[in-house]
């Protein structure tokens, strides 16, 4: 079989080796390299909804947008299939499933070993980050799946426009994935391939590659984003001194025209890309947004942090997004758009929980049944995704491609907690931050596969993202102040939402109310407001917090700032048995602030 390299565009052999070295190993029908044009999206649009993958939606209602219904064992994130292959287990850590990369490898290459026949192999070179940035990276995905060649053409600077960096540099990250379901003599195809007995995510760090199989689900076929640009990136930015975290980043400008930008960790799904697309409840503020999920983040000569997003488009959850809680998602979503798992209205539109007040009479669901109101089951995956460009977005920030990134001001730690933690307060240094991050907890979601609901520790919301010994990833935040001055670097806060009364309802608006925290903490990185000091942190104190318009409780607003010190007492007890998993990799100084915040709360 002939392979299409782009000749006259790359002399690179290292990729034209690799490429050839999969092609044998996968023994792929065709090969289709990935040019990033329009039209190829077009095409693959197409063959998906030829195979059934796919289906149209209204172009009238939804212009150039499609539905896919996935295999129902297929819909989120599979963390216990997912892998960690350094050389020793420790390099691992305690929070990742480790494997032996020499066994791992060899496991794989029988997966892989004709697993493409009957199917077309794509190739997609994809950068990471904007095109000349020097934080960008650049890695290439093979894959059998026209459905993932599709959304990494939605979430990624990916084609042609890629060789050109790339050059002849091998130093690109090896992205190898496959549906695992060869389409042999007489095989019949399905809509939604996979094969969820034999699923591996596999990561080899040292060697920069990584291998997947059996999933086509966004988290786990969709190597750019969680494997590439948090799991491998993690290891990478240890190594070379920046930062890979699961972070949106935002731009606030304030009345006067005064703009900063601020980075923000939450667990998944706990509506990082609603506060990244805010519009904020009070009078001249504005929020821009520069990405969602991911931030890349570099201290540059100046001492400043700056960020990049190393995305180009939205892979985030339906479930819950409406004209109410987030319209610039909204609008981003009015056309070309990949769906996933939504419900579908009888004129051929899209629907989830959430999106109105009322539920349609009558709705195909997320598993091409049937549904009404009356149905037992949601008629959205609570996963449900979509996937856009990020350029749709009416809030995108001017700056979301600058090459140079955005000078961060602060950085907020935030996570699902019905209790204990205020609404804000700020850590006293990067140091106090650090630990406020390692500690943050949340109730689990549906974006992984597994139980809902439970509270689980995360830290800096990296817990299913990081690719190396969690504890030696705090020790390499605790590095960060060496390559700068305490001045320059971000302010750190904490931050909860979801903190919820006596009688179980959540006592914070949230949303566009949210940007009233967000003004305590613009105005607080200028030095204004006192703050009342805690033994946790800093909050604001009574009258700093802009309420104006705002009809809250004397006694909700005294509930959401409270530090109860029995409750403190016993999160300190819970934070010191949290720890015990890093054992000797626990840096001293994270020790060392819980015993301070410990004899605080004495
Ligand atoms: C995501 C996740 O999909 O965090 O962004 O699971
Ligand atoms: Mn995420």
């Amino acid at each position: 079989m002939t392979i299409p390299f782009p000749l006259q565009l790359s002399q690179n052999e290292a990729l034209f080796d690799w490429v050839a070295g999969k092609v044998a190993l996968c023994r792929p029908d065709n090969v289709h390299w990935c040019d990033g044009s329009d039209e190829e999206y077009q095409f693959l649009a197409q063959k998906l909804v030829e195979s059934g993958t796919l289906a149209p939606l209204n172009s009238e209602l939804r212009p150039n947008s499609f539905l896919a219904r996935s295999d129902p064992r297929d819909v989120a994130r599979v963390e216990d299939r997912t892998f960690i292959c350094s050389k020793r287990p420790v390099d691992a850590g305690p929070t990742n499933n480790w494997r032996q990369p020499k066994a791992m490898k060899a496991q794989l290459l029988a997966l892989f070993d004709g697993c493409m026949q009957g199917r077309t192999m794509y190739v997609i070179p994809f950068c990471l980050g904007p095109l000349d940035s020097r934080i960008a990276r650049i890695g290439v995905e093979i894959t059998d799946s026209a459905y993932v060649a599709l959304s990494m053409r939605l979430t990624t600077r990916c084609g042609d426009a890629v060789l050109r960096p790339l050059g002849e540099s091998d130093g690109f990250v090896r992205c190898v994935h496959s549906l695992g379901m060869p389409l042999g003599e007489g095989a019949e195809d399905v809509p939604w391939p996979c094969n969820p007995e034999n699923r591996y995510i596999a990561h080899f760090p040292d060697s920069r590659q990584i291998w997947s199989f059996g999933s086509g689900y966004g988290g786990n076929a969709l190597l750019a984003k969680k494997c590439f640009a948090l799991r491998v990136a993690s290891v990478m930015a240890r190594d070379e001194g920046w930062m890979a975290e699961h972070m949106l980043i935002l731009g606030l400008t304030n009345p006067q025209g005064e703009k900063k930008y601020i980075a923000a960790a939450f667990p998944s799904a706990c509506g990082k890309t609603n506060l990244a697309m805010m519009t904020p409840s009070l009078p001249g503020w504005k929020v821009e947004c520069v990405g969602d999920d991911i931030a890349w983040l570099r201290v540059k000569a100046d001492g400043r942090m700056y960020a990049v997003n190393p995305e180009f488009g939205f892979f985030g959850v339906a479930p819950g997004t409406s004209y109410a809680t987030n319209p610039n998602a909204m609008d981003t979503l009015k056309r070309d758009v990949l769906f996933t798992n939504v419900a579908q209205t009888p004129d051929g539109d899209v629907w989830w929980e959430g999106m109105t007040r009322e539920k349609p009479p009558h709705l195909t669901d997320w598993r091409g049944e049937e549904w009404t109101p009356e149905s037992e089951t949601p008629a959205a995956h609570p996963n449900a995704r979509f996937t856009a460009r990020a350029s749709q977005c009416p809030s995108i920030d001017p700056a979301y491609d600058d090459p140079r990134g955005v000078p961060i001001s602060a950085i907020l730690f935030g996570g699902r907690r019905p209790g204990t933690v205020p609404l804000v307060f700020e850590a006293r240094d990067w140091a106090h931050g650090t630990f406020i991050g390692s500690t943050i907890a949340s109730e689990t979601t549906a974006a992984a596969s597994g139980q809902v609901g439970q509270i689980r520790r995360d830290p800096m919301a990296m817990l299913p993202f990081c690719g190396y010994h969690m504890g030696d990833y705090l020790a390499h935040w605790l590095d960060i102040p060496s390559s700068t001055t305490p001045d320059k670097l971000p302010k750190i806060f904490a931050v909860n939402w979801f903190r919820k009364g006596e009688d179980g309802k959540f006592l914070w608006p949230g949303f566009g109310d949210n940007a009233r925290v967000l003004k305590w903490i613009f105005e607080r990185c200028d030095g204004q407001h006192a703050g009342r000091e805690t033994p946790i942190g800093t909050v604001p104190a009574h009258g700093e917090l802009d309420l104006s318009g705002l009809n809250l409780s004397d006694g909700a607003l005294e509930t959401l700032m409270e530090v109860d010190s029995e409750a403190w007492r016993i999160e300190a007890t819970s934070i010191r048995e949290h720890y015990v998993l890093f054992g000797e990799h626990l840096p001293f100084e994270l020790r060392d602030e819980l015993e301070e915040l410990e004899k605080r709360l004495a």
